[in-house]
């Protein structure tokens, strides 16, 4: 199939953070403007250095890139072009994961972050988007609080909460108050697990956050009656298969495990997780999955209807744009 007709196919982005939107280009007009100097010659040497090994190895380049981002102007012109790039892959909606506590740490104001988003989001001739802010679990549940109480006079302009950053030796179950709290606020909770963590994660973000969809998630697989309990409770998965490939959760795409969280009977949502860092946006995403897996158009489509289904929207606004 031609991209013109996955680019036709309407379709909803669940899994994107904002940050990883970040094209190098972008990146070195924004350290120009901000009078910064980043540790690359060029766009080209920047881009030479996206050999990653792991979840980590990856994070380590991402923090440091975002430095560039200080005002709310960088914010602004950060999801001008990500809501531009949407729009021309076809998506009709968007949610979009910012990091505030990686912002918030070198001393850049929430309130720079909203004006930026906020700018971008009005300006834009669509898609529609939400915003979720997410914590930083390698920071631990102090810091996500701390960080809770500095978002929740701003909650409707969230959509919901998630989890993310590194992984491994981070569960989600010591996140239960925030997330709780978060709720309380009218905030639902969504969760990166079973990306590089075990399936016990997926459990313990759906147990203890109470994680209407769960980010990744593909290690779920390695717990039959997990796999049982998603498929019942049709919980999203927000699958980013480039992004797997790109830090080394499967050697190659041939070897996702997307066929079989399928054959499984889950909900599952295809995403990009960081495009300008994993090697395509999402039209590129359904793309390499369309010819790697063989699926036929109607199969591509069933994709988009299913992740607008999985978004946030109104039942509503879900119906408008199927
Ligand atoms: C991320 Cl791929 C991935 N996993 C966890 N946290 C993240 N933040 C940005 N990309
Ligand atoms: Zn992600």
């Amino acid at each position: 199939m031609d991209r013109a007709e996955i680019v036709d196919i309407p379709k909803a982005e669940l899994h994107v953070h904002i940050e990883g939107t970040l094209e190098p280009e972008l990146a070195f007009l924004l350290a120009r403007r901000n009078g910064l100097t980043l540790p690359y010659a060029d766009s080209t040497e920047l881009r030479a250095r996206y050999a990653f090994t792991s979840l980590q190895s990856f994070l380590d380049l991402y923090y440091g890139l975002m430095d560039v981002l200080r005002t709310a102007e960088d914010f602004r012109d950060l999801t001008t072009a990500y809501l531009d790039k949407a729009r021309q892959d076809g998506i009709r909606h968007a949610e979009i994961f910012f990091d505030p506590q990686a912002h918030l740490r070198r001393g850049v104001p929430l309130e720079a972050m909203l004006e930026g988003f906020g700018a971008a989001i009005a300006a834009s001739e669509g898609p529609s988007a939400y915003l979720i802010p997410c914590f930083l679990r390698d920071l631990g549940p102090g810091a996500a609080m701390d960080t809770l109480d500095e978002l929740l006079p701003y909650a409707d302009r969230f959509a919901a909460v998630g989890l993310d950053s590194a992984e491994a030796g981070h569960p989600p179950e010591p996140f239960a108050d925030v997330f709780a709290r978060a709720r309380a606020a009218g905030l639902p909770a969504v969760a990166h697990a079973g990306e590089e963590g075990p399936s016990d994660y997926v459990r313990q973000a759906l147990v203890s956050l109470h994680a209407r969809r769960i980010d990744h998630g593909v290690r779920c697989l390695d717990d039959p009656e997990l796999v049982l309990r998603l498929a019942a409770e049709q919980i999203p998965l927000t699958v980013c298969p480039l992004s797997n490939v790109m830090l080394g959760g499967v050697a190659r795409i041939e070897e996702h495990a997307l066929p079989r969280l399928l054959a499984a009977g889950l909900t599952v949502t295809l995403n990009s997780d960081d495009p300008a860092y994993f090697g395509g946006y999402l039209a590129d995403v359904y793309q390499h999955v369309a010819r790697t897996f063989g699926y036929d158009i109607a199969t591509m489509r069933a994709f988009g209807e299913t992740s607008i289904r999985a978004s946030f929207l109104p039942a509503a606004e879900q119906q408008r744009l199927l």
